[in-house]
């Protein structure tokens, strides 16, 4: 199948999950197009198998906003056209589904049908997209797609609250590939990071608001004082100098390590002891997978789909938004001993297991098909 893929292509969940899965449908012997405005970060172009197109926008002295949605909507018709794309799998509701419709509509018009999946990621959902700017038309583009997917059962049960969807959505979990994730547990290169004694906590993120970083950081210093520990923190966003600035006033400069983005993290999970995602939304995440895979129990919130990921009392613990003390109670309990913390390494990674690539892919292939089939009625 020829395979046209819209996404973000810099840091950030949706993204990493469309790149993800366009490599794995690339080793399933299908053809797959990057459409977006610039090389995805976790993409690179060894097969022939793999396409970029980038979608580039003028500038232009009369737009007060460059216009996006039009340039995509114009690239995604071009590129079927000379590709002879059979299927748009269009990740994240904003604008993308929007510009999919678009493309739809004008290749129509010239006897071309193509069908459109969209797949809803999270905050195009939870954040973004029920704001009355964008509510009516992500509402339309939304029930215009021939297949409708949710990477949680949280995130369908939101969706279908907040807009009024005459489409069935088909829940998809979020993937990961174990393959490459089969270090045993390891100390790695721990003592880079690390004193002997000393346990890693990581948090990863695009540091916004709705992560709650300074949570971590309340935790962090909670579980510090009981336990001596270091705290990782990986990504770059808004929340950064305030937590920057936080980890000052509690004195805990030395301790903190804000490493920026980073194409390393697997390395820096490896030699994790516990991973935290406090999160005030979620509609997946990822994050947390990602590091269950490494083997790292996570302590996360109860938000949206992380109880679907996040197996409590397993893979780690769940706690209510905003209650650090009962995620530093959790998450010492887990560091409390060598033997336990063993055994939430192992359990993390059977948890983790459950959404391996093998398993997850071949779901959105059996959707792919049934977008083929509505086109063909
Ligand atoms: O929250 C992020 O880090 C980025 C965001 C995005 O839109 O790229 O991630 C969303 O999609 C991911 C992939 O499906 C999910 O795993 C995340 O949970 C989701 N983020 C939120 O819902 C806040």
């Amino acid at each position: 199948m020829k395979i046209a893929i819209v996404c973000y292509p810099t840091f950030g969940g949706s993204g990493v999950v469309a790149t993800e899965l366009g490599i794995a449908l690339t080793e399933h012997g299908h053809e797959v197009h990057f459409i977006t405005y610039k090389q995805p970060v976790r993409l690179e172009l060894i097969s022939h198998h793999v396409h970029f197109h980038e979608v580039s926008v003028n500038e232009y002295p009369l737009f007060h906003y460059q216009p996006y949605e039009l340039a995509l909507s114009s690239k995604l018709v071009n590129v079927v056209k000379q590709y002879k794309i059979d299927l748009l799998h269009v990740h994240y509701a904003i604008p993308h589904a929007y510009a999919g419709y678009m493309a739809k509509k004008m290749l129509q018009a010239e006897g071309i049908n193509i069908p459109m999946v969209t797949t809803l990621h999270g905050t195009d959902i939870t954040l973004v997209g029920n704001h009355p700017f964008y509510k009516p038309a992500v509402t339309f583009s939304i029930n215009k797609s021939d297949v409708v997917t949710s990477v949680s059962e949280s995130l369908k049960e939101d969706t279908l609250k907040l807009f009024d969807i005459s489409k069935e959505i088909i829940v998809v979990p979020n993937f990961i590939d174990m393959e490459k994730h089969v270090n045993p547990y390891t100390e790695c290169q721990r003592d880079l990071m690390a004193e002997p004694h000393e346990r890693i906590i990581t948090h990863v993120s695009n540091l916004r608001p709705v992560k709650r970083v300074r949570d971590v950081i309340e935790i962090f210093d909670r579980i510090n004082s009981e336990i001596p520990s270091r705290l990782l923190i990986v990504g770059e966003g808004p929340e950064k100098e305030p937590c920057e600035r936080l980890c000052k006033e509690k004195g805990l400069e030395d301790k903190v390590a804000f490493l920026g983005n980073s194409n390393e993290v697997n390395k820096i999970l490896c030699f994790t002891d516990l991973f935290l995602l406090p999160s005030e939304k979620e509609s997946f995440g990822l994050a947390a997978l990602e590091a269950m895979a490494c083997g790292v129990p996570v302590v996360s919130s109860n938000t949206g789909g992380l109880p679907e990921v996040n197996e409590d009392g397993v893979s780690g613990y769940l706690s209510e938004v905003g209650d650090v003390s009962d995620m530093a109670a959790k998450g010492l309990s887990i560091l409390s001993s060598p033997e336990t913390l063993k055994k939430f390494k192992m359990q993390a990674k059977e948890v983790a297991a459950r959404f391996d690539t093998q398993k997850i892919v071949p779901q959105y292939e059996a959707v792919y098909e049934r977008a083929l089939q509505s086109v063909a009625l």
